[in-house]
């Protein structure tokens, strides 16, 4: 039987520590067969970002138009989106498509302070992304972008992933790393229920593109048929494995490698 065809819509990290190349490789460990749509050139290592090139969206929607043609896209994940024209095209080819799974990674910010997405696109991301999408995953910046909410603890991130429910998305996790303590709290919330995932803080220091790996893994595993809460379960031992394997490849954060 043909694996399922999943397609990631991300921007090119050429450290392949995150966005779409890394992404690829996630869909590939879990039996997927990957294709993805660039949304923009980055330039950084591993210690920060530095400069992006978006790619022009009349290009994007056409890539996004000759890939669906073609394939059975069971699964879609979104990265960086980088400005408002790009979240627009996206939107507009994902609404005639009505993908089953979708995931929204709803990249920000790069831990170096660089924007990869526009104030205007985050506002778009939210009104008109989010609703098309089975799940989205913020860490707690974007949770509190997205809401305008303060989230300093368990209580607070629980309010704010279920005003995040409001703009139509079937589920929000939420990713506990930034709050302090040895244990790292996740929060999966859906209309019917709140789910909460907790496990060891690993403490290797900054690994890159953890995100992207999670979201990435989510889609995979969404797209093989699993239950959403099967789902962010494998997704999350699947990262916690790969952030323990990581290596330190370049003088900035470590680099997923292996197990
Ligand atoms: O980890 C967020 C992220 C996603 N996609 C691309 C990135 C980054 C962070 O640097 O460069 C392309």
């Amino acid at each position: 039987m043909n694996p399922p065809v999943v397609l990631t819509i991300a921007g090119f990290d050429p450290c392949s520590g995150a966005g779409a190349t890394l992404d690829l490789r996630v869909f590939a460990d879990f039996d997927c067969y990957g294709i993805a749509t660039l949304t923009a050139i980055t330039v950084q290592n591993s210690s920060a970002v530095f400069s992006a090139q978006l790619v022009d969206s009349s290009l994007i929607t056409q890539s996004l138009l000759r890939l669906s043609e073609d394939f059975e896209i069971v699964g879609i994940k979104t990265g960086m989106l980088g400005d408002e024209r790009t979240v627009s095209a996206v939107v507009e080819v994902l609404e005639q498509l009505r993908p089953k799974v979708l995931v929204v990674d709803p990249v920000l910010i790069s831990t170096s302070g660089y924007r990869l997405l526009t104030v205007e696109g985050e506002r778009l991301l939210l009104q008109r992304l989010l609703p098309l999408a089975r799940l989205v995953t913020p860490n707690l910046l974007e949770l509190r972008s997205l809401t305008g909410q303060a989230v300093e603890g368990f209580t607070t991130m629980l309010t704010a992933a279920q005003t995040l429910l409001r703009s139509g998305v079937e589920a929000v996790l939420v990713k506990g790393g930034h709050l302090p303590g040895s244990r790292v709290e996740e929060l999966l919330v859906t209309r019917a229920e709140v789910r909460r995932f907790s496990h060891e803080r690993l403490g290797v220091g900054e690994v890159h593109g953890t995100g992207c790996m999670l979201s990435a893994a989510c889609t995979a595993r969404l797209a093989l048929g699993d239950s959403l809460i099967e789902s962010v379960k494998t997704a999350l031992s699947y990262t916690q494995r790969r952030i323990a394997g990581s290596l330190r490849l370049g003088r900035g954060s470590r680099l997923i490698w292996k197990e």
